[in-house]
């Protein structure tokens, strides 16, 4: 308890630091023009690494250019997006149903890419959304999002959404532990009621989509991080845990009185083999899986009703648990699998725990004791050494494919480099300012390209020119191609970035999509020429099958339109050349306008609620001939026998 109220004084004194001790520490100029250089990239030239950034409280995942940080696009995953219309379109509003109905937000914190062979393929960005437990899929052909599955028995999804090295699974970890099933019970009968899930979500191969293939159901533990073991350690999971003293209340003091919380290994392909000889237990559950067409352009939303349960004490060899000190928080798995690195976020040390030590230890059953009937590996059997940092507040850590490893310091405001297997301190260097997580692309795989470090920082303070008491969160870049690590630059982020994934642009850039085809398009509301374009009234729903072409919608006028009627606009786009899209807006409606991209089909809900005649337009500057893009629509009286018509040129 000493211990803990000195590191919590040290905390402190360590936040006021932060908070008004570093300003203008950098005014010295940390960049020298040779800086300067690393990072310029000239006008007509183009990055050498794509940067995705999560956007956390955003929702979103935006996406930048590594070494300029330039910003190029921001995806929306969990967040209803104007700028495209994402979440208001008819055809993207069901990615965000869940068991708890529409749910237009979320917190995404670590998005990672999907790998062969334990190297980035760059087939597809995964993210998870904390808040309502959920999994999203991007497709980075595209860019967009195609995929969302909710993960049930789940609450603040934040071990996730890390992958294995073949994508076989996306893994997701619950952070609170939950009564499982979800039941009406007093909240202080938490402690050894309450259960973790940790829930594999299978990758289809070829498609990508994602199926729920097993929960395990583990003791009531705070699941906060974790990593895939990969190379000699694939085939096994690592998470860490906090609170495993099962406190339901004023955890900042409850949840700190162990001296050593857990990482749990689980050996998830013997759990795969136990389910696919029919072992684990289906139990009720309500999740939503929520798929994008691409042929169709359109969402679908199927429920479902039980999800399959593993209790891990029927697998035995499957689970152990490895202390690991002072409530570890990133839980990190160096490239060639062997080294676990646990940060205790309370601790000034690093732990690396051995995977060759560990399964030493499982075979020689040296255990220290067991939680739930899962043994605990005894702490000297698995660790391989300790860094002394130095540093206060580790939080996560990446490697560069050299045999270095670079671990961030929240309180300390720093990156530290140092050395696996020798577990020196090779150097440091101040971020600005509370450093969350970093990135190195490909930091999370075997073949990690150790050129630059990202560093995700929490608070900004004086970086940046005030804007008022809301500042965006702070990135910085660091080249870490020679022993010396050297900040190059600083650029504002958007939504709070947790963590960030990075791939060369040369696996990305040649694939990316220019347009989608309209002769693939199967759209049911679709176009295909310009004759086929009409206005169909069903009862009170009227549909207008529009399409778009600089620098008209056919049709542009439209009578017989009532009050009370539901009105679909259903765009065809039909332009066939990149990066032409046409907007559309409706005077009154109660959602977003839509981007509709070349070939591309998007309906837009309009409820009008007054008579008169009222226009729409594009909204994206199109041509040069974009104002003349309009259009009207004759709203009459409910009970009016105005005949629907539509015309163009007329
Ligand atoms: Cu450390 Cu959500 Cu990965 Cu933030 S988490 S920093
Ligand atoms: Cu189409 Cu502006």
């Amino acid at each position: 308890m000493k211990i803990y109220n000195h590191l919590l004084m040290t905390m402190g004194a360590a936040l006021m630091l932060v908070s008004c001790g570093q300003q203008n520490q950098n005014s010295t100029g940390a960049l020298s023009s040779s800086a300067a250089e690393k990072v310029y990239v000239a006008p007509g030239e183009q990055d050498e690494f794509y940067a995705f950034l999560s956007g956390g409280y955003s929702g979103n995942l935006t996406v930048y250019g590594l070494p300029s940080g330039r910003m190029f696009k921001e995806i929306p995953v969990f967040s209803q997006f104007p700028t495209s219309g994402y979440g208001y379109s008819e055809e993207t509003k069901p990615m965000l149903n869940t068991s708890h109905g529409f749910v237009p937000w979320d917190d995404a914190h670590h998005p990672d890419i999907s790998q062969t062979n334990g190297e980035l393929d760059g087939r597809w960005i995964f993210i998870n959304g904390n808040n309502t437990p959920r999994i999203a899929r991007i497709n980075l052909s595209t860019f967009e999002t195609e995929e969302i599955i909710e993960v049930p028995n789940s609450a603040g999804n934040h071990s996730s959404s890390f992958i294995t090295e073949n994508t076989e699974y996306v893994v997701a970890g619950t952070r609170f532990s939950v009564p499982i099933p979800q039941r009406d019970m007093p909240i202080n009968e938490y402690k050894s009621n309450f259960k973790g899930s940790l829930s594999f979500i299978s990758v289809d191969p070829e498609h990508g989509h994602m199926d729920l293939k097993f929960q395990l159901l583990m003791p009531g533990f705070n699941y906060d991080l974790s990593h895939p073991g990969r190379g000699k350690s694939h085939g096994w999971f690592f998470f860490t845990t906090y609170n495993t003293e099962e406190a339901h209340t004023l955890q900042e003091v409850n949840a700190s009185q162990n001296d050593k919380d857990f990482i749990a290994a689980v050996n998830w392909k013997k759990i795969e083999e136990y389910v696919n000889n029919g072992g684990g237990t289906k139990m009720p559950a309500n999740y939503a899986h929520n798929l994008y067409d691409e042929g169709t352009h359109t969402a679908t939303t199927t429920m479902y009703k039980e999800v399959l349960t593993v209790d891990p004490l029927k697998v035995p060899g499957a689970v152990y648990f490895l202390p690991t000190p002072k409530s570890p928080h990133g839980c990190d798995v160096d490239p060639t699998g062997q080294y676990i690195i646990g940060n205790g976020k309370l601790s000034a040390d690093l732990t690396v725990h051995s995977f060759d030590k560990m399964i030493a230890a499982i075979e020689g059953e040296k255990f220290d004791g067991e939680a739930y009937g899962i043994p605990i590996l005894k702490f000297e059997d698995v660790l391989a050494g300790q860094v002394k940092s130095g540093g206060l507040g580790p939080l996560h850590t990446e490697f560069d494919g050299n045999g270095n490893a670079y671990t961030t310091f929240f309180i300390s405001s720093e990156v530290v480099k140092w050395k696996l297997g020798t577990w020196e301190v090779i150097d440091r260097k101040p971020t600005y300012y509370s450093v969350g997580h970093l990135m190195i692309p490909g930091g999370n795989s075997r073949k990690p390209f150790g050129k630059y470090v990202v560093a995700m920082n929490k608070i900004t303070k004086d970086r940046y020119l005030p804007t008022g008491p809301e500042m965006e969160h702070s990135a910085q870049i660091y080249d870490i191609s020679g022993d010396k690590m050297e900040l190059i630059y600083d650029f504002p982020t958007h939504g709070e970035p947790h963590y960030a994934a990075g791939i060369p642009a040369e696996i990305l850039a040649p694939k990316s999509q220019k347009i989608y085809r309209l002769d693939e398009n199967e759209h049911p509301y679709v176009v295909k020429t310009p004759t086929d374009a009409k206005v169909v009234r069903d009862g009170n729903e009227v549909h207008i099958y529009m399409s778009t072409i600089r620098s008209h919608f056919t049709p542009d006028n439209i009578e017989g339109v009532k009050v009370g009627d539901k009105v679909y606009f259903h765009i065809t786009n039909h332009e066939q050349d990149f990066d032409v899209p046409h907007g559309f807006a409706m005077i009154g409606q109660n959602t977003s306008e839509l981007l509709v991209m070349p070939g591309q089909t998007k309906t837009s809900l309009w409820e009008p609620k007054q008579v008169g005649v009222w226009p729409f337009y594009c909204t994206d500057f199109c041509s040069a001939l974009h104002q003349e893009m309009q259009g009207y629509v004759r709203v009459s009286p409910a009970n009016s026998d105005v005949e629907l018509k539509w015309s163009l040129g007329e």
